[in-house]
């Protein structure tokens, strides 16, 4: 955008005259390469579960897990069409596995995450170790680490893929590769890592990872944190209960570029506004309520999947018990240190 008052004749000239050089008058450009707050293709946007639901079924009978290698239905942000985004920096589809489907095994440098939607008894194998998936679990695949899934249960099994592609198409950094075989072979046992890293203790000589070694957070374990503080917080009137899933190597973020997060809202708590700079993708887990974004208000159930742009204003009113699955780019801009928060 160059700014609105009008070009006259000789500056044009110099401008038509530099352009075949490269060259471009930072003065027309300043104000919107600078904008005094952020300004934000990404729009507030909302997809319920109940809509998205039948279509993801019908990709079902188009095509195999194997064929697809992923089956998935990108959740695309309106203000960025055609880019596979669901922020300026994050990624979100829903990925199918119908029972006896292998996603084969690959890697790459975009970090992902998996919320379990719907389904039990779908594995995802993560550099040599089975997470046996169930709803509400969060598995993280960090970057370049092998992984591929399997369905041995008896029905559907769907997803939430939260991925950093944008961020590292932004780096021109992607590089991926295929395994030899569909599957990984098992070198360790289900729940070794948290058994090493989910206890707070670490193995002697341990050099911290990048991502959180802790690679499965289990429904009930995270919930279970959100029950026992209900009693004795003090809600925060601009978030209501929130916790981070965190690195326990390092005490920051899950992983670098994506962070997580779950958020309790009693019943009938409404939160205070509240706006950040980091994009959120939200995933409802339990309750119902509402989400006001910027000037949309969204009506909310149990795994419909919405957008906080950023420094976008938001207010969450819990009709009952609200639980939020977060994932957002604060770690990202934390360790970049441009996060910034208004409490309103
Ligand atoms: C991917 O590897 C998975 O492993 C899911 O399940 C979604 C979207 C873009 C690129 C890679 C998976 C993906 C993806």
């Amino acid at each position: 955008m160059s700014n609105a008052k009008p070009v006259s004749a000789e500056r044009q000239a110099f401008y038509d005259e530099i352009r075949p050089l490269n060259m471009t008058p930072l003065w027309e450009m300043l104000h919107a390469l600078v904008p005094k707050q952020p300004a934000t293709r990404v729009q507030p946007v909302r997809w319920r579960y109940d809509d998205v639901r039948p279509y993801l079924m019908q990709s079902g009978d188009l095509i195999t897990a194997k064929e697809a290698e992923r089956r998935v239905l990108i959740l695309e942000n309106p203000g960025c069409p055609g880019e596979s985004a669901a922020t300026g920096t994050l990624y979100a589809g829903l990925q199918l596995i119908l029972p006896g489907e292998v996603a084969p095994c690959h890697r790459h440098t975009q970090s992902a995450l998996r919320f379990v939607m719907e389904g039990d008894g779908a594995y995802t194998a993560v550099d040599g170790e089975r997470a046996v998936m169930r709803e509400f679990d969060l598995i993280l695949t960090p970057s370049w680490q092998w992984h591929d899934h399997g369905n041995d249960g008896a029905g559907p099994m769907v997803w939430l893929d939260g991925l950093d592609i944008p961020t590292v198409r932004f780096f021109d950094a992607g590089f991926a590769q295929q395994g030899n075989d569909e599957y990984q072979l098992d070198r360790r046992p289900p729940g070794f890592s948290r058994a090493q890293f989910g206890r707070n203790m670490l193995p002697v000589g341990f050099d911290a990872p990048k991502t959180s070694p802790v690679f499965h957070y289990p429904y009930a374990e995270y919930r279970q944190a959100l029950e026992d503080m209900k009693g004795s917080t003090e809600w925060d009137p601009h978030q209501g209960l929130k916790l981070e899933f965190i690195n326990p190597a390092t005490g920051g973020p899950m992983m670098p570029t994506i962070s997580g997060f779950v958020q309790l809202l009693p019943k009938g708590f409404s939160t205070k506004t509240y706006r950040a700079t980091d994009a959120m993708v939200c995933t409802v887990v339990e309750g119902t309520g509402n989400a006001i974004i910027g000037d949309e208000v969204f009506d909310l159930k149990p795994r419909d999947v919405f957008v906080i742009p950023p420094w976008h204003r938001q207010c969450l009113e819990a009709r009952d018990d609200l639980v939020l699955f977060v994932f957002s780019d604060k770690g990202m801009q934390d360790s970049l240190g441009i996060w910034r928060e208004e409490r309103i």
